[in-house]
């Protein structure tokens, strides 16, 4: 490893940029934005342990608003930079894209869409501190949006050496300040998990909670979380390695199974401990070993037969949980949201390592082996019998974008512009009375939904199909789905769901996201789909009113907005039904005064996944804990 200077941290400017449009640094300033100025920090100080230093990082939540990240790794370094005169760790903090890991041999996190940098986070928040312990000493420094206020001094002696960076948000810049415990303890866990040895603690000072994730095994510990407490079927495979290509050094961590509780791939990769949600070159790479080692060893041990056709990649993947996570220097990113690894060499790469590792695997397992292999064979019936049912369906064209004849229960809109439309997506036949009452008819359409029917299980996504109600959504929507998928054919620019916000509005609501994520993904991708926002309270003191989405909300109007007074006549509502037409326009339909919260791909990959969860296992002690938890629109950005 290079030594590195002060001087080897290069300089650029422009933290008043940041100001001025943060969203080009951190993607947003809702509460994913925020969050990300958590994961910076974090991912500095995992940088550190990927370098070979710190062992242990602690994030804390403090009851002022901060947050703190504290590491044991080498410390920022505090020596003078030889042109400009200035402690590296405040050129760190101060410019742009400083931090000095851009040199080849090493592979630091800065991926995907992290990697902007400690500066930015200085140029977000109202107040930054750092304190460096190294070299006998301790140093602190603080910056105040940007600009240094109190410059680099020695605070006393100290054994040992590490970072603190000790930030609080800036409420001029994001939209919340508040962090999310849970959201950032899913994070540190990941990350806890992979890196095997590395310690992590939260602790959140608001409220006493605290958590500590250290995970010995790494990647098949994660294996064994994925699975969710289902047996798996055959030991984990795994497979390591390290080796330098043109002196660039890479790696490769893999380890997977199979199980009977999921009916498609749980696979997870990562570059750089950056997850790649659209995964890449390395899924590539895995995916192809997957589909020729099982095909050969199939034909070699007897386990298919001669009649047998090949094992497809989806054949092999029923079931698989499996995780991925290669490090390599000047990862290539692609798409849209960079959430896809482009590097070549990562495909020949994976490809042969877990090649080699499976087929070692299978010599030792021989029997498990089989088991897997037949197993891939009968799913490749079942998909083909599936595919049977499905052509039966279009033909009959109940699921066709061409299919004649709109569904009885919608109450359409009489404009036949598409840029100018919205389908109201409405639980229950009483909210979808109120809300034909409340709409403009010319742009808006309703489309009552009954409940219960929806609930069925993930694994029959054709008995979805073959639903009443689902299949007068997609008559509604226009689109077809799946394959047959037709964005031309789209008969609203928005689809709104509008549900209850109690538990089973939201259940509701994962069960149509999955839905819509599964089958019309290009929809969301596309920015059509949309959560209405009922409020669950309305004030009213004479003839003036106002309506608050929960309980803080409600407190706080009656602070600002009713000052003088007791009197003021509250109504809690327990659903949309209880809601008159007025009511119902005035807070969540009309287009001047509602607030929709645009739903993006990966909120709906993340109702994707809770719905997993929910469905599985019912003895599953953790199917309690996400009931309790997941309020899902909590989770979703606007
Ligand atoms: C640049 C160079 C060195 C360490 C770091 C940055 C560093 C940054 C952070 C951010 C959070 N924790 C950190 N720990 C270290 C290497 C310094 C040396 O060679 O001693």
């Amino acid at each position: 490893m290079t030594e590195y200077s002060a001087k080897s941290i290069s300089v650029l400017k422009g933290l008043e940029g940041v100001r001025r449009r943060p969203a080009m640094y951190i993607g947003s300033t809702d509460a994913r934005g925020l969050h990300h100025l958590v994961w910076e920090v974090v991912d500095n100080a995992v940088d550190e342990h990927l370098a070979g230093h710190a062992g242990r990082i602690t994030v804390r939540l403090r009851a002022d608003g901060g947050c703190e990240v504290t590491d044991d790794g080498r410390g920022i370094p505090v020596d003078l930079h030889p042109t400009e005169q200035l402690p590296a760790v405040e050129l760190a903090l101060t410019t742009l894209h400083a931090g000095g890991k851009f040199d080849q041999q090493s592979y630091a996190v800065s991926g995907g869409l992290h990697g902007v940098g400690v500066s930015v986070v200085n140029a977000l928040a109202t107040r930054t501190e750092v304190e460096v312990t190294r070299d006998g000493h301790r140093h602190a420094i603080a910056f105040e949006r940007g600009p240094r206020v109190e410059e680099l001094t020695r605070t006393g002696k100290a054994k040992g050496s590490g970072t603190l960076v000790r930030f609080w948000p800036d409420r001029e810049v994001f939209e919340t300040t508040d962090f999310d415990y849970a959201r950032i303890g899913e994070r540190l866990r990941e990350t806890a998990l992979l890196n095997p040895g590395l310690e992590i603690a939260l602790v959140d000072e608001r409220d006493g909670r605290s958590e500590t994730f250290r995970f010995k095994h790494g990647l098949s510990d994660f294996v064994d979380e994925l699975l969710h407490g289902k047996e798996p079927l055959a030991p984990v495979v795994e497979a390591r390695d390290e080796r330098t290509f043109d002196g660039h050094a890479v790696a490769l961590d893999v380890a997977f199974t199979w199980s009977d509780g999921f009916h498609d791939d749980r696979l997870r990769s990562y570059v750089n401990i950056v997850r790649t949600g659209d995964g890449g070159t390395h899924e590539e790479g895995f995916r192809r070993a997957l589909t020729s080692t099982l095909n050969k060893f199939g034909r070699d041990s007897g386990a298919l037969l001669k009649k047998d056709p090949n094992l497809t990649g989806d054949d092999v993947r029923e079931g698989l949980v499996a995780v991925i996570s290669i490090k390599l220097p000047d990862p290539q990113f692609e798409g849209q949201t960079k959430g896809r690894l482009g590097s070549t060499l990562a495909r020949g790469y994976v490809e042969q390592v877990v090649s080699e590792a499976l087929t070692a695997w299978l010599v030792k397992h021989k029997a498990k082996g089989r088991q897997i292999v037949k197993r891939a064979a009968v799913a490749a019936k079942a998909r083909q019998a599936a595919k049977a049912a499905r052509d039966l369906t279009r033909r009959k064209g109940l699921l066709d974008s061409q299919s004649a004849g709109l569904p009885g229960k919608l109450a359409d809109c009489t404009s036949r512009d598409p840029s100018e439309t919205e389908l109201y997506v409405v639980e229950g036949d009483s909210a979808g009375g109120s809300s034909k009452a409340a709409r403009d008819r010319h742009t808006q359409a309703i489309l009552p939904l009954r409940g219960k029917v929806l609930n069925v299980e993930k694994a029959q996504m054709q008995r979805v199909l073959e639903n009443a109600e689902i299949q007068a959504l997609v008559k509604a929507i226009g689109t077809g789905v799946g394959d047959s998928y037709d964005h031309g054919r789209l008969r609203y620019d928005k689809i709104i769901l509008m549900a209850d916000a109690d538990v089973d509005g939201g259940h509701i609501t994962t069960l149509l996201l999955t839905f819509f994520y599964r089958l019309t993904p290009k929809l969301i991708e596309d920015g059509h789909l949309y959560l209405a926002q009922p409020p669950l309270y309305q004030l009213r003191k004479g003839s003036k009113v106002a309506y608050a989405m929960s309980d803080p909300e409600r407190d706080q109007l009656l602070k600002s907005e009713f000052k003088r007074n007791a009197n003021v006549e509250i109504q809690r509502f327990k659903g949309l039904g209880e809601m008159d037409a007025e009511q119902l326009w005035a807070t969540t339909m009309d287009p001047a005064r509602r607030t929709l919260l645009r739903i993006n791909i990966e909120d709906a990959a993340r109702a994707d996944e809770l719905f997993v969860l929910l469905m599985g296992n019912q003895t599953d002690p953790r199917r309690g804990w996400i009931v309790s938890n997941a309020k899902f629109a909590e989770n979703v950005d606007v």
